[in-house]
């Protein structure tokens, strides 16, 4: 058994995953400020799903369970003394950081929202480095990172996990082999501040080697997960709207509502895509295989398909018989690009995909068709755009 913070654990892959290591046996404090929740209040949607208190959540699991996990509320980005002074406290073993704001749409509405995420993203995770290497405790942290830090286009290659090999040439006109960083191509100011972290973490392995396992996740569907279904008080959030609704939720909670697939541009986009059951999994995996001392930062590739979006519109239209709506699209990306991805790390470590299914679908489907009645329609259509003058498709 260990001690893990999980910070950002009331969120979406947040809270099934502290579940899951509660579960087994682990000690767990989170660290969560609730601007998630915030967040829903400023743009006036509330999850599909009618998630419960944070108290609400633990007391449950307390009841259920007999497991105790801790909650404190504080912002890991502005409060640096709280969150050494809890590592002093907990001395813990791991810590997972989920704690950003996740959303590409939401990070490109406004000038504000820009600068509201980088303040974020990049405070959190600089603070939590820091108080690591103050601490002088050997904690082993585990970051959630995005697969949309190598941009999507590959060239016919497979993407790497995070490194390259490269050949220069020096003054000699001898070739050097070397190994870098997978050049970065964000596509938002979301993305954006993946893209630092990345150079956060290989700064403070180098300079205090601190073990650190980036994990380069793609876009997360699915709702529940095994414990979150255990009680109605333990729902995991489901977003829909414009802004946090990731795409294949989003298209099942249409077709569930009737309500014409969204799809961007020609669809022709593709993307990775992961089970919110494997993100737990994934997270498990790489809280047991930390780094070895004095190894560089682990990267791993969190995904297990790749689909285009256009496709994906096709499967769900198949099987409920919604119509596709093919409209402008309000972000500035390809609207065609092949993606090719290499993930043995997770796989040779364990990992068991849980493949896009007819069952997991309708799991998703006839979560969607229960709470239709708290969708309101006016969140679903994406109202962030990239460029004031929105891409012609
Ligand atoms: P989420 O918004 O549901 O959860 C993030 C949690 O962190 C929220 O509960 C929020 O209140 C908390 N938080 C944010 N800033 C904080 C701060 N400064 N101090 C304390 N708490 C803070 O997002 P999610 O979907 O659970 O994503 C979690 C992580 O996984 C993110 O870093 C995201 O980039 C990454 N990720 C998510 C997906 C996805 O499809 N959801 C895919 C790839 C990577
Ligand atoms: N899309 C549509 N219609 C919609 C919603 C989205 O066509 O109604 C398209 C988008 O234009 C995009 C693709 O679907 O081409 C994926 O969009 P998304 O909103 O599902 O996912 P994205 O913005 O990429 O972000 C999500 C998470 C983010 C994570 C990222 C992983 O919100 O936290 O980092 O997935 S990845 O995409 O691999 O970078």
């Amino acid at each position: 058994m260990s001690k893990i913070i999980v910070f950002g654990g009331d969120g979406f892959c947040g809270w099934p995953t502290v579940l899951h290591l509660s579960q087994l046996g682990h000690q767990i404090v989170i660290v969560d400020n609730l601007s998630r929740r915030k967040i829903d209040n400023e743009l006036r949607i509330e999850s599909l799903t009618p998630i419960s208190s944070i108290e609400n959540r633990l007391n449950t699991w307390k009841r259920l369970t007999g497991k105790k996990i801790v909650h404190k509320n504080f912002d890991v980005a502005k409060s640096y003394d709280e969150l050494l002074q809890l590592l002093y406290d907990f001395e813990p073993d791991s810590i997972v950081h989920f704690a950003e704001q996740r959303s590409a749409p939401y990070s490109m509405k406004t000038a504000k929202h820009k600068i509201y995420t980088v303040d974020n993203n990049l405070n959190a995770t600089n603070n939590i480095m820091a108080a690591v290497v103050e601490s002088e405790l050997d904690i082993h942290v585990v970051h959630l990172g995005t697969m949309g830090v190598y941009g999507y286009g590959t060239a016919g290659m497979k993407i790497p996990e995070g490194y390259l090999n490269v050949k220069v040439e020096n003054d000699d006109g001898a070739l050097i082999n070397n190994e870098i960083l997978y050049p970065v191509n964000p596509g938002s100011i979301y993305h954006l501040t993946k893209t630092q972290d990345q150079l956060l973490f290989a700064y403070y392995n180098k300079n205090d080697n601190i073990r650190v396992t980036d994990l380069h996740q793609g876009v997360v569907w699915g709702t529940q997960t095994k414990e979150t279904k255990l009680h109605e008080d333990l729902i995991n959030r489901f977003d829909y709207d414009g802004d946090y609704g990731t795409v294949l939720n989003r298209f099942l909670m249409q077709a569930a509502l009737r309500y014409p697939l969204t799809v961007h541009g020609t669809g022709g986009q593709t993307r990775a895509f992961i089970h919110i059951q494997d993100t737990v999994k994934c997270i498990q995996i790489a809280l047991e295989n930390p780094p070895l001392p004095n190894a560089r930062v682990s990267i791993f590739n969190q995904m297990t398909e790749t689909f285009k979006v256009r496709d994906l519109a096709k499967l769900v239209s198949h099987q409920t018989g919604a119509e596709i709506d093919y409209i402008q699209n309000p972000r500035n990306e390809d609207d065609e690009n092949e993606l090719f991805v290499t993930n043995s790390n997770l796989l040779s470590l364990g990992l068991s995909p849980i493949y896009l299914s007819k069952g997991l679908m309708e799991e998703v489907s006839d979560i969607s068709k229960k709470y239709i009645d708290r969708v309101n329609l006016e969140a679903i259509p994406c109202s962030s755009f990239w460029c004031k003058k929105p891409k012609k498709i």
